[in-house]
């Protein structure tokens, strides 16, 4: 029985290692679609769309198209697994652009690196999320490059600025590890953290945690949530009556936000990993295309997004001049495209990037912007010196 069972295991694994890579070329999109991250994710899709098109138009992988496949994560772990092992055992792709959260990432990312399977991650910002495994590597800058930042920019707005209030989502990884980052800056920088409160991203009713920062009497208000809590935490503190500045972490760094905070979002200053206006010739053509398209400035997460396909496109043309992907074993393709990713340097949307050892971005240049609201549900993040 036990000989017969591990014949049976022998020969499915043989069978998954001659399998040979798909034509079109197969790359995963596990981003949320769905649910209030797909505020995010909805962003993440056209970013990745724009670049199936665009490079796909440029003669794909040496002449063989790429073909993107859409799992959908929703907003939580569970999804994220799902959609990942979809696309791992199913779709067979040669390796996966996603989770949207950070808070997903911790849970599905150890099932691609398992399965030696090269994770790009667009947008998961937390301390440690490459360092889950050899397999994952993100072309979204840590909050430890990004939040510092915006901080700055408020002192340079306000440079009186002394008494700070910071909330942030305690049920969230990227929040919990954007806040420490806050936290620290915060103090580095002189300024008295008067409160510190907590809330859920589920939360709508901010009334606890907005009258603690009204009863301190603070110049400045630090928050560390997703996208739909913070519209509505920004949106009560200003109804109940909180006139100072507001600094935003990399959750309210969506135009998805502005119809939930309406005119309330205008003036908070949010760091960014990617500018409209940043002068490669790489952007130049994402932006316009964008543009064109959609009658606005391309946002951070759909430039990720198109980022990480790129990187994948770039790696797998490297090893197509070696032997055409058509030919490859899939495993063994994965593992040497996982190795490929990490040495390359590549011209992108976000400028000239590479990885370290640990597969974290190396970006030159970030930027700080500030919401300008037009009405109560469009506006724009102004660029800011
Ligand atoms: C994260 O989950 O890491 C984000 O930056 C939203």
């Amino acid at each position: 029985m036990k000989r017969t069972l591990s014949l049976l295991l022998l020969s499915a694994l043989s069978l998954a290692a001659a399998q040979k890579v798909a034509t079109p070329i197969a790359i995963g999109i596990a981003v949320a679609q769905t649910s209030n991250a797909s505020l995010f994710g909805q962003e993440q899709v056209i970013g990745a769309k724009l670049a199936e098109k665009f490079l796909n138009a440029r003669g794909g992988v040496g002449g063989t198209p790429i073909k993107l496949v859409f799992q959908d994560t929703s907003g939580d772990e569970a999804g994220a697994i799902n959609a990942f092992q979809n696309l791992i055992s199913k779709d067979n792709v040669v390796g996966i652009v996603g989770p949207t959260l950070s808070q997903q990432a911790f849970s599905a990312d150890p099932i691609a690196d398992r399965a030696k399977v090269p994770v790009i991650g667009p947008s998961n910002t937390a301390k440690g999320i490459p360092q889950i495994g050899a397999y994952i590597s993100r072309v979204s800058a840590p909050v430890t490059a990004i939040a510092p930042n915006a901080l700055k920019q408020a002192l340079k707005i306000n440079p009186k600025l002394k008494k700070v209030a910071v909330l942030y989502a305690q049920n969230d990884a990227f929040s919990t590890s954007e806040t420490g980052i806050f936290q620290q800056t915060a103090k580095d920088l002189d300024l008295n953290i008067a409160t510190v409160q907590k809330f859920q991203t589920t939360d709508n009713d901010f009334t606890t945690q907005v009258t603690a920062v009204l009863g301190e009497n603070v110049d400045l208000v630090i928050i560390s949530g997703l996208a739909n809590d913070s519209g509505n935490l920004i949106k009560q503190l200003r109804q109940l009556g909180y006139k100072g500045l507001i600094v935003g972490g990399n959750g309210l760094n969506s135009s998805s936000m502005f119809p939930i905070c309406g005119q309330y979002c205008d003036g908070v200053i949010v760091a960014q990993a990617y500018s409209p206006t940043q002068s490669s010739a790489a952007n130049q053509l994402f932006a316009r295309e964008y543009k064109a398209q959609y009658k606005k400035d391309p946002p951070q997460f759909a430039a990720q997004a198109y980022t990480g396909v790129q990187v994948f496109v770039d790696a797998l043309k490297v090893l197509d001049r070696k032997k055409k992907i058509a030919d490859w074993d899939l495993g063994e393709l994965r593992v040497a495209l996982n190795k490929q990713i990490l040495i390359g340097k590549y011209k992108t949307p976000l400028g000239e990037l590479s990885f370290d050892k640990d597969g974290d971005i190396v970006q030159q240049a970030f930027y700080v912007a500030q919401i300008k609201m037009k009405d109560a549900k469009n506006g724009t993040f102004v660029f800011l010196k």
